[in-house]
């Protein structure tokens, strides 16, 4: 069995955390994934406090272990998401795709373990100042908004930048990451793609099938020019996004309307043509419909055995 101390932490059995994937983690996978042992993480996404707060019921009426909800800053919504998670005392809320340090007072004095992701260490450091109790160190590797570093510098670099535990994202979707991530001085992970496989995960048909299908280079990463990166699986929306991205007659409003509504298209309705598929490089590593326990199991397993055979490498 795999232990490290944000087991205790976060009162969860295993040190895997599934990514809170915007309009993708609804109460259901959550639930599955906390269940199982690790811990389930709902997306708030760009979505009304409304949807979040019926998302935590739909979880609390599956599970009674620990669950988090990811708030995505850029979001519209995020004051009122950051408001209903302190009135629902969520155990654990994760950030993304910015710096969330005007919400890190009211988390805590409702009692919330706040572990955001960071990508850099300068980021892990305030973090850490402001009371986070642990980071997600996610690297570019990993599907939807990244940062700039890879998973493998990022990583070692934030866990000397800080004291906290870290939680390492980007690129992992087996045991192998699993211990690897370990070796790099993480004590957890957190993923996303591998469990958009997972039979609780309601995505459309069409996009379990795309990650199912895809090869170790179907990724591309667009929206650059935009200032917010995404990466996602090479489709019909990517080369039509990818041959206007730097061409200068096009305006930003255009490129945004492009990209207007792409995810909800790509979730929903399994649109192929118009719709904009996250996953993250280690999309190729996922071959097999799974139930979410399975997925836990099966990589915790992997890197049982894996860290136990590491010393063979020292003579
Ligand atoms: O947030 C994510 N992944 C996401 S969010 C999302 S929804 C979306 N849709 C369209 C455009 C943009 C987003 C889809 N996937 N991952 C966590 C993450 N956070 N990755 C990188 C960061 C990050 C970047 C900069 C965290 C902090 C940060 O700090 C900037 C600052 O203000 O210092």
């Amino acid at each position: 069995m795999i232990k490290s101390e944000i087991c205790e932490l976060l009162s969860i059995e295993y040190p895997i955390f599934q990514g809170g994937m915007a309009w993708i983690s609804d109460g259901s996978l959550a639930a599955a994934v906390s269940n199982a042992g690790g811990l389930g993480i709902i997306a708030a996404g760009n979505a009304p406090q409304d949807y979040v707060r019926e998302q935590i019921k739909v979880a609390r009426e599956l599970t009674n272990k620990p669950i988090g909800v990811n708030i995505m800053l850029l979001s519209p919504f995020a004051d009122e998401v950051a408001k209903v998670v302190a009135d629902e005392k969520v155990e654990v809320v994760t950030t993304g795709a910015g710096n969330p340090s005007k919400y890190m007072e009211l988390w805590k004095s409702a009692g919330i373990k706040v572990i955001p992701v960071v990508a850099s260490a300068a980021m892990a450091k305030l973090m850490e100042r402001l009371g986070a109790c642990a980071v997600i160190a996610e690297g570019g590797e990993s599907g939807g908004h990244i940062g700039e570093m890879a998973t493998m510098p990022l990583v070692p670099q934030v866990c000397d930048a800080v004291k906290l535990p870290v939680v390492a994202a980007g690129g992992i979707a087996d045991g192998r990451g699993v211990a690897a991530a370990f070796m790099l001085g993480a004590c957890a992970v957190q993923m996303g793609t591998r469990f958009l496989s997972a039979d609780e995960c309601s995505i459309h048909p069409n996009y379990k099938e795309k990650v199912l299908s895809a090869k170790d280079r179907c990724t591309v990463v667009t929206g650059r020019r935009l200032g917010h990166p995404v990466r996602s699986l090479r489709t019909q929306f990517s080369n039509d996004y990818q041959k206007v991205e730097y061409d200068s007659s096009v305006s930003d409003a255009e490129l945004e309307a492009l990209a207007g509504g792409a995810l909800r298209l790509a979730v929903q309705e399994g649109d192929l043509k118009k719709g904009c598929f996250l996953a993250g490089q280690a999309a190729s590593m996922v071959n097999k419909r799974q139930k979410a326990s399975e997925i836990i199991k099966e990589v915790a397993d992997e890197a049982e055995i894996i860290l136990k055979r590491a010393s063979i490498w020292v003579k």
